[in-house]
């Protein structure tokens, strides 16, 4: 055997029995390279400087940030990877991982797939934060009588171009707070019906305004005639259930809480006289 054999029998055995331990051995493997992100507005207007861009990872983590310098365009957005090397910190994205922006913390409908150390583009827009509207209010009973409890519901719809995440509508009687509920997720163009929100109808009879609230000018108001028998109007009916229960008071197995109007525990002309002034009263939106 020649010495030139010799020497590529040594370096096929270094191949063969040496580089496979190198490979193992070298467990600090450099960080992948991040995921550039850029991309023009969607419709003219929607980016301005100083608008911040970013973008989220399906773990939840926050990969990548971005600050609008020109308005109409943003980008590199350098969204990082998860370094293999700390598998118990979750750095950002791995190959394949669908990404979630969001501009000025409005969730965007489009989404991008990372990939390590490439550039790509990802048109956004910021849908006008007028397009969710309260389309109407409706209610599980529409003729209740007082000390009722009813539920309210609020059709919300978003007219806009943009994804609306997570908002609450709340709900006033007479402009008092009664609740509120949460509505997650509404995509261009849809419709959500609210959970429901209870109200016990302490208080007055006669119309009552129920009013559902977006933020503070996104309103939308549903009056509802409450009455002491369901009938939806106020006539002499209602009026002589309390006529009947005249001098009754609290304890004396006669009162009833329904026909004292002002709470005070008796049932007299101040109770009656409530009633009475409401006589036919109209209620419409
Ligand atoms: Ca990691
Ligand atoms: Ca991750
Ligand atoms: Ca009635
Ligand atoms: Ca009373």
């Amino acid at each position: 055997m020649g010495t030139a054999r010799k020497l590529h029998f040594i370096i096929l055995f270094f191949f063969i029995f040496f580089l496979p331990t190198l490979s193992l051995e070298a467990a600090n493997l450099p960080p992948p390279l991040p995921c550039d992100f850029f991309g023009f507005e969607e419709r003219t207007g929607d980016f301005h400087a100083g608008d911040i861009i970013t973008a989220q990872d399906p773990d939840g983590i926050i990969c990548g940030r971005y600050t609008v310098e020109t308005a109409g365009r943003y980008g590199f957005l350098t969204c990082m990877g998860d370094d293999p090397n700390t598998t118990e910190v979750d750095e950002g994205a791995i190959d394949e991982d669908p990404i979630t922006f969001y501009v000025n913390g409005v969730k965007q409908q489009r989404q991008a797939i990372w990939k390590s150390g490439e550039a790509i583009q990802l048109d956004l827009g910021i849908p006008a934060t007028t397009d969710l509207g309260i389309t109407s209010i409706s209610f599980s009973n529409s003729t209740p009588r007082r000390l009722d409890t009813i539920e309210m519901f609020a059709d919300v719809t978003n007219s806009g171009g943009g994804f609306v995440d997570t908002f609450t509508v709340n709900w006033r009687v007479d402009e008092v707070d009664i609740g509120s509920t949460q509505v997650s997720e509404l995509g261009p163009g849809e419709t959500a019906t609210t959970e429901p929100v209870s109200w016990e109808i302490t208080g007055e009879i006669g119309c009552r305004q129920v009013e559902a609230r977006i933020g503070e000018d996104n309103t939308r108001s549903k009056n509802i005639l409450v009455d002491l028998n369901g009938t939806g109007r106020i006539d002499i009916v209602d009026i002589m259930l309390v006529v009947v229960k005249w001098n009754t008071h609290e304890g004396d197995g006669k009162y009833v809480p329904l026909y004292d109007m002002d709470n005070d525990g008796d049932i007299d002309i101040v109770d009656i006289m409530k009633v009475a002034r409401l006589w036919h009263v109209e209620c419409s939106d």
